[in-house]
């Protein structure tokens, strides 16, 4: 390795938090550097990734939700309307109080989510059962003033990309089957990003305030912590009536609406890089990122033919609508290796004199490393389904590790044992107390009810009684 590759060398990925941090400089993600505590900068490169990311989650939406965009501000008076909904956002929360040197009349908020800054809108776009249901989503800013520790994409004051869905219905049940599709399409979401998420039901002391109840999505971090990696929210008609969103139904009655509402952030582009990164650097699936395939030409004496070969591949991929760069610069194919390893380039693309004789390339595949020779002839083919089998091969790999990291435990002794590993899965009788004595003894946070449940029976390990259910413990970020 050369002097200048070995300052570049990240630390190895067992120091997971050293790892990161450093991986989102060099591999050109977010900058940490900006001086307001929680809030960074995207690099171009970080920014195209979260432009493929989000692309992905509008075409998941578009095909039934409409996009949106609602002001920043919202007034005092909106905010403190919703009696839980302020008791869990008030430590939050960022206000404006004057324009200039003038204070204002009305406060402002920062929206932390923006149920206050959209429900008195739907108080007067919703008149009739025809105008349901309506779903709409936005990708904005919101602006949260953490008080635990911040961390770039994972836990920011200022976060940049919050999607949210607000949608309105004429039943309970209604949105209650909005609720299992937010999940659904969640699912989907991270399938794409090769991250496999587990589902859960939070319990009720975690819940989203003002909601009926949650449901999350949690990716399982390489140190063993799990991240909250999108959440669902079934709102009843709590918000409606506050906000008094009613609708006309069928009997000419004016009845108050049931609402959802859901939400993903870039903790989505935390959760990929770091469950797939290792310690070159990123490992991107190809279907975020920036450069799916970087062809490099070996170049010694026959260099005008190797780079018209090399042009010729490149257009070749380009119109089977990949992304591809040429790195033709005057560094050492070493050097060149090296960085678009770092920037996680899915497949390397070699090509050299020797290759042009035999007319061959060389692929190789960022995720597992494996190089083979291929012909020329088919090389649009032979790239297209090395890159099916880098995406899929990344998320298989990720299922299996989540799969294997998730520990049945019949005692809490057990389960602190294991919580260093990975998560829990614990029975419980469903009590409040026992929950939160469970959560203290083992010093950890119950995710929630797995959504898919197995019929088995079993005792509350902390008050002996029958269980209800089971749940997933885990330390969370
Ligand atoms: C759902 C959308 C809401 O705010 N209102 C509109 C609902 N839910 S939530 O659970 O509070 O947030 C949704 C998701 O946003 C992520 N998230 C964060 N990401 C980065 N930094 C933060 N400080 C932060 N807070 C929440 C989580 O993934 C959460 O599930
Ligand atoms: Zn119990």
């Amino acid at each position: 390795m050369a002097e200048q590759e070995k300052d570049a060398a990240l630390p190895s990925k067992e120091n997971f938090s050293e790892w990161y941090n450093d991986l989102l400089q060099k591999g050109e993600i977010m900058d940490v550097r900006y001086p307001v505590k929680g809030s960074y900068v995207w690099f171009p490169f970080g920014f195209n990734i979260r432009r493929n990311v989000y692309e992905i989650m509008r075409k998941l939406l578009d095909t039934d939700h409409q996009e949106t965009l609602f002001p920043l501000l919202i007034p005092e008076n909106e905010f403190m309307k919703e009696a839980e909904h302020i008791k869990g956002f008030e430590e939050e929360v960022y206000w404006v109080t004057h324009g200039g040197t003038s204070p204002l009349d009305v406060k402002l908020a920062l929206r932390p989510t923006s149920e206050t800054a959209i429900y008195p809108m739907y108080k007067l776009w919703v008149r009739s059962h025809a105008d349901l249901p309506l779903r709409l989503y936005q990708i904005v800013n919101t602006f949260r003033y953490e008080t635990k520790h911040t961390r770039p994409l994972i836990r920011l004051r200022e976060i940049t990309s919050f999607k949210e869905a607000h949608t309105v219905h004429a039943t309970w049940d209604d949105a209650a089957a909005q609720v299992d599709e937010a999940i659904r399409i969640y699912k989907e979401f991270y399938r794409m990003l090769a991250v496999p998420v587990l589902p859960s039901k939070r319990p009720d002391w975690d819940k989203f305030p003002g909601a009926d109840y949650t449901i999350a999505t949690d990716a399982l971090m390489p140190d063993g912590k799990t991240l909250q990696a999108g959440t669902a929210h079934h709102l009843g008609d709590n918000f409606a009536k506050t906000f008094d969103i009613k609708y006309e139904d069928a009997e000419g009655e004016q009845v108050y609406a049931y609402q959802t509402c859901y939400g993903v952030s870039e903790r989505s582009i935390a959760a990929l890089i770091s469950i797939h990164g290792d310690d070159k650097g990123l490992v991107l699936p190809p279907s975020v990122a920036p450069v799916q395939v970087v062809i490099i030409p070996i170049i010694f004496k026959e260099s005008a033919e190797v780079l018209e070969a090399c042009n010729n591949v490149m257009s070749m991929l380009e119109d089977a609508g990949i992304r591809v760069k040429m790195d033709a610069s005057d560094d050492r194919p070493g050097a060149k290796y090296y960085k678009w390893e770092m920037k996680g380039v899915p497949v390397r693309l070699e090509l050299g004199p020797r290759d042009l004789k035999n007319n061959a390339a060389m692929l190789a595949r960022r995720d597992t490393g494996e190089k083979v020779q291929v012909s020329l002839d088919n090389i649009k083919e032979e790239v297209l389904s090395l890159l099916d089998a880098v995406q899929d091969g990344l998320y298989e790999k990720a299922k299996d590790e989540l799969e294997a990291r998730i520990f049945e435990c019949s005692s809490l002794e057990e389960a602190k044992t294991k919580l260093s590993e990975g998560i829990t899965k614990l029975f419980w009788c469903g009590e409040e107390e026992c929950g939160l004595k469970l959560e203290e003894d083992v010093g950890a946070g119950i995710l929630g009810i797995p959504t898919e449940q197995d019929a088995r029976s079993g005792k509350c390990p902390v008050c002996g009684a029958d269980a209800k259910t089971m749940v997933y413990v885990a330390r969370t970020y």
